[in-house]
């Protein structure tokens, strides 16, 4: 089905402008859009303002509803949004439907949070006293994404958001306006079902990075969500920063896992192929780095080699596809520089290389690659957003611990055992330095009901499930005086 009918099915008007979207399926164009000018941006931020003001008012377990209601228009057009996400970003259709029901499952989660946003209560010192903590919506907050997870990562934030009583602006990747374009239209016709939710409670912003930029020096945002790579986020986070605002940073990752003697290598391959050459490499938590121990090296990486020699690459939209294209030309190209830095610096490739570009020729298929590394190299510390695995052997399991945390991303990781010490030593306090460890899982593919995010150059920031929701949400700490007198604290006497 065409991008155009998907669009009509839901319900969005055909979107005019400028800027041509092409598909990284075959190149061709599939929607044009027009950019916000920047007065229009400034315009959406005041409008923005204002629907936090009456949105704020609305009782939280009611602004639930509203996510409930938005929950069930993905439900119903799980399928074409699915579809759409695979046509513009790429993705095969089981990913592009795996994202949307990633967006279902956080509004089921916001939803059951819009009656849960506890505080606390505090014992106080002084008598006759009460305290307690409030958390109290913070004003507009500003999503920020990127072309790989086009609609799942702003439902983590904003389903989020709104149950905290937020309004939301929302700047897509440049390169997927079209799912957001959709996206926004489900919201809409939820919140017509809704009845009185604000006008402009969640708007769109449409523009390069200057778009994004103008998000992140307004004053009147106090929250900005990033998603995106380790650059974009360390030129946002600064605008942010100067206005001394909120950045929530899901930045680039460099994932490992590590396989031990007595790792189930059946598993261990599957989760590999899944996690590396899944959505062509192109998840922030895509497996980048494989430590293989000496004594299974031989068995596991020759069964990878002719795994990956039978890989189904092809259109996303075919069934049977397991590695659709990647983004664009520049990421073909990143690719490529990547797998030359690695054989520069004493790599062995296998795979790698352009596919079907006869029958694809303004698109980029590749093959995924592997690449057998002496050690951990520059580049192998340097996070390319493409499928190349490098391989590497080790013998020790504090060496590789050492090796596995040596990197400057800190989002995702993994260890392959059935030795209980080796898996309680990778999650322990001196074992992975990610946001996120796994033992017999790869490390990608996470549930929304953990906190999602990761260290060092990955930002720092947690969205989705756990306590993220804290991150939209500004705490109060409110003490009363129910008695006749007025003790300090601390015991200070201050009288006149
Ligand atoms: C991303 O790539 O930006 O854990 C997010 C995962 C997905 C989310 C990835 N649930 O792979």
């Amino acid at each position: 089905m065409k991008a155009d009918q998907i669009l009509r099915d839901l319900g969005v008007e055909a979107a005019r402008g400028d800027y041509a979207v092409h598909s990284p399926v075959d190149g061709a164009e599939i929607g044009r859009v027009a950019f916000d000018e920047p007065a229009a941006i400034q315009q959406k931020i005041v409008n923005s303002v204002t629907a936090f003001h009456a949105w704020r008012q609305v009782p939280a377990p009611r602004r639930g509803e509203l996510v409930r209601l938005l929950g069930e228009e993905l439900r119903a057009n799980k399928e074409a949004l699915g579809r759409l996400v695979s046509l513009e970003a790429g993705k095969i259709l089981q990913e592009g439907l795996g994202e949307v029901q990633e967006m279902i499952d956080i509004c089921d989660f916001a939803v059951g949070l819009s009656r849960q946003l506890y505080g606390l209560t505090i014992a106080s010192e002084r008598p006759g006293h009460r305290m307690m903590e409030q958390w109290h919506p913070i004003g507009p907050v500003a999503i920020i994404s990127a072309f790989n997870f086009p609609v799942a990562v702003w439902s983590w934030n904003a389903a989020l958001a709104l149950v905290c009583g937020d309004s939301v602006l929302w700047k897509p990747s440049e390169k997927t306006p079209l799912t957001a374009l959709a996206t926004q239209a489900l919201f809409e016709r939820a919140a017509k079902k809704f009845g009185d939710a604000p006008e402009h409670l969640s708007q769109l912003v449409l523009g390069l990075r200057e778009a994004g930029e103008a998000l992140a020096r307004s004053p009147r945002i106090p929250v900005v969500s990033a998603t995106g790579s380790t650059r974009m986020g360390k030129a946002l986070a600064p605008a942010v920063a100067e206005r001394l605002g909120r950045s929530l940073l899901e930045l680039g990752g460099n994932n490992a896992m590590i396989v031990a003697p007595s790792a189930k290598l059946d598993l261990a391959v599957r989760a590999i192929l899944f996690s590396a050459v899944g959505t062509c490499g192109q998840r922030c938590t895509s497996l980048r780095r494989l430590f293989v121990h000496e004594s299974i090296y031989d068995s596991l990486v020759p069964q990878l080699k002719s795994a990956y020699a039978s890989l189904p690459i092809g259109s996303p939209l075919e069934s049977g596809t397991l590695v659709g294209p990647l983004i664009d030309k520049a990421a073909f190209e990143g690719m490529t520089h990547a797998l030359g830095e690695a054989r520069d610096q004493g790599g062995k490739i296998a795979g790698g290389g352009r596919a079907l570009e006869d029958k694809f020729p303004n698109a980029y298929y590749v093959k995924p690659a592997i690449a057998e590394m002496p050690e951990q190299t520059a580049i192998v510390c340097h996070e390319t957003f493409a499928p190349i695995l490098y391989v590497m052997r080790y013998s020790d399991f504090d060496a590789v611990m050492a090796k596995h945390n040596a990197v400057p991303q800190g989002l995702s990781s993994c260890i392959f055992t059935q030795n209980v010490q080796e898996a309680e030593r990778f999650v322990a306090a001196a074992g992975s330095d990610c946001g996120i460890a796994n033992v017999n899982i790869g490390p990608s593919g996470a549930e929304i009901g953990g906190a999602f995010g990761g260290e060092k150059e990955t930002g720092g920031g947690r969205e989705s499930g756990s306590d993220s929701w804290k991150a939209y949400m500004r705490r109060q700490t409110a003490t009363i005086n129910y008695s006749d007198a007025l003790p300090l604290a601390q015991g200070i006497k201050f009288t006149v």
